[in-house]
């Protein structure tokens, strides 16, 4: 039996993430692909509910405490996440890895450090990146909230992210997997028919193993 794919979806704050995540997973749904929806940070677990009290401001961590948590939050559902292909369902993460770099490394934090704790995770077959304007994203709605969500910050990640699209198709540190970069600032149904191009070939499931994430 063929595994379930493995899907990413990056992109900066208010870029359309959750929006283009529930759209996607009604789609698959509809095509009879099973699928499952799995959002980074999950702020349900024990070490999420610490992240969501630090994003809200409502704790105060130093940078390489949060950093480790957030990988920690990935960590502790690896495995989850690999039985779930490896039962034939599409997992589909809102952030992943990716996010943690950025965001940590726009603060300051080495790059290689941020990259370190990650390092083993299983890897996506394909990360879409959504990628938008920092003004246009804070046109709109709810921006401004929590802690990262300011244009200066949200610069500097979009800059962490080209880098790592870079580095990923040139397979700098063996990542695997595929990367895209959708335009996000179009409306809606064509952000959604963009994905949907790169998805669908994925829809029939796998059949390599599972890799992992930045081996060299
Ligand atoms: N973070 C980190 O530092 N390290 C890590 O390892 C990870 C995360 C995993 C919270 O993440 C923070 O955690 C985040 C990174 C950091 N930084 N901050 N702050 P989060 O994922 O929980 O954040 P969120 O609250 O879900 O917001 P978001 O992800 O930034 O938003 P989004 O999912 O990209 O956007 P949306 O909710 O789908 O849409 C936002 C609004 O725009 C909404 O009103 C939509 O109706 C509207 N929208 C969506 N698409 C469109 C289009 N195409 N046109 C017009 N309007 C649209
Ligand atoms: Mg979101």
């Amino acid at each position: 039996m063929l595994r379930g794919a493995f899907i990413v979806i990056e992109g900066l704050d208010r870029s359309g993430k959750s929006t283009q995540a529930a759209m996607l997973v009604s789609r698959l749904e509809g095509a009879n692909v099973p699928v499952k929806l799995q959002k980074f940070p999950d702020r349900t677990t024990p070490i999420g509910k610490m992240i969501d009290a630090y994003l809200r401001s409502e704790s105060d961590l130093d940078d390489h405490t949060i950093h480790l948590l957030f990988s920690a939050n990935r960590w502790e559902l690896a495995a989850q996440l690999e039985e779930t292909l490896k039962a034939g369902i599409t997992v589909l993460c809102d952030r992943y890895a990716f996010s943690g770099i950025a965001f940590s490394a726009s603060k300051g934090l080495p790059y290689e450090w941020c990259r370190a704790p990650d390092r083993s995770l299983p890897a996506p077959d394909l990360t879409i990146f959504l990628d938008i304007a920092p003004e246009k994203a804070m046109e709109r709605g709810g921006y401004g909230d929590e802690r990262y969500e300011k244009e200066e910050m949200q610069r500097k990640v979009r800059e962490l992210f080209r880098r790592m699209e870079e580095e990923i198709t040139k397979d700098t540190h063996g990542v695997v997997g595929a990367w895209t970069t959708i335009d996000a600032s179009q409306d809606k149904e064509a952000v959604a028919q963009d994905i949907w191009q790169v998805v669908e070939p994925l829809t029939d499931g796998c059949s390599n193993v599972i890799r992992r994430l930045w081996q060299q």
